[in-house]
């Protein structure tokens, strides 16, 4: 035991179980069991967790002569976050909790159907990514189950809004493999790519159809509710053979915004942001105000009368339990 030293470094928290992390000097892949003891300095969070997944940390741990960890490892410092995801768990609910931080590219997965997402959830999420500058790609799966007129017109929709907001949108069955060959390129290119959305939608199966080495839990929808159990329940980065790192996050249930403005709200919606400059009065909430260019283009229809109601939505919403 004399023979021990203290290691120290930096390295990425690839695992989080509750009390315990696994960290991971990325692109390295050599996990290592730590701990958080007593208080560590948190930069102005009010998240119920002091550490999420893809934080870079400080840790140190005892090590062998030959530089090997004989003990858990000790987090002692968490390096500030690049961008995060963060929620309260209701819209009532004062805690939040950070999804996961440092994230290259969110891929927002969406149903339309067995679950269907809800579009509200859909907005408050991006609305989020803009809030905490993370770029996010909409990845709508289970396009094989979208064959009746009805989900063809919503997926026709769905395209159009949501590529007139400005987001990038692929086409993605797990079961027939499409897009599955394009969406495997993109996370191998390097970086974090966190998989998020309601249970059901398929993150773990896309996840594992991504890299077939991974293994996240999956679960039989339950046809009963139509809806799918929480079968995710850690966070944790998965390495994929192509030298790209995946986040696999529990179904998300409510989305609720954390410490964003009402007045804010607009300009994490980037149709809108691109407009506002010519409304008349500013500050401007684009609700009733006269000449103001929102109102102006939801009526010429540049912008979409969906996204414009998830807007309005927000803002009573956030203003209601302030
Ligand atoms: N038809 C069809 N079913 C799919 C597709 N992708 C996933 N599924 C099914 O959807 C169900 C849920 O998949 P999961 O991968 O567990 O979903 P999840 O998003 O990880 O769910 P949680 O972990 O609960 O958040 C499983 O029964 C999958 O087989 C798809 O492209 N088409
Ligand atoms: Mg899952
Ligand atoms: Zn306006």
């Amino acid at each position: 035991m004399g023979e021990n030293r203290i290691h120290t470094g930096t390295a990425t928290v690839v695992k989080n179980t509750g009390s315990h992390y696994l960290l991971s000097e990325l692109p390295q892949w050599k996990p290592l069991n730590a701990v958080v003891r007593g208080k560590l300095r948190l930069s102005g969070s009010t998240a119920t967790n002091p550490v999420a997944v893809g934080d870079r940390v400080e840790y140190s741990v005892p090590v062998d002569a030959d530089g090997n960890p004989v003990d858990e490892g000790t987090i002692t410092k968490v390096l500030p976050r690049k961008n995060y995801i963060i929620r309260k768990s209701t819209n009532l609910s004062r805690q939040c909790h950070i999804l996961a931080s440092n994230i290259d590219t969110a891929y927002l997965i969406v149903t339309l159907d067995c679950p269907e997402t809800k579009w509200p959830f859909i907005d408050r999420f991006l609305v989020t990514c803009e809030a905490y500058k993370v770029p996010v790609t909409i990845l709508l799966n289970k396009t094989d189950l979208y064959v009746t007129e009805e989900l063809q017109a919503k997926s026709g929709l769905f395209h159009s809004i949501y590529t007139d907001a400005g987001y990038p949108i692929m086409d993605i069955s797990v079961l027939t493999g499409q897009g599955v060959d394009t969406l495997r390129e993109q996370c191998n290119r390097g970086g974090i790519s966190l998989f998020s959305g309601v249970s059901g939608v398929g993150k773990s199966s896309l996840i594992k159809a991504i890299d077939p080495a991974l293994d996240p839990k999956t679960s039989e929808i339950s046809d009963k509710y139509r809806q799918g159990r929480h079968t995710t329940t850690f966070y944790e980065i998965y390495p994929t053979s192509g030298g790209g790192f995946i986040i696999d996050t529990p179904g998300i249930r409510g989305f609720g915004l954390v410490d964003i403005e009402p007045e804010e709200i607009s300009t994490y919606f980037p149709e809108m942001l691109r407009v506002a400059d010519n409304c008349r009065y500013k500050p401007c909430t684009h609700t009733h105000e006269p000449g103001c260019a929102v109102l102006e283009a939801v009526e010429n229809g540049t912008i979409s009368p969906e996204r414009y109601m998830s807007y309005l939505g927000m803002l009573e919403e956030e203003g209601k339990y302030r």
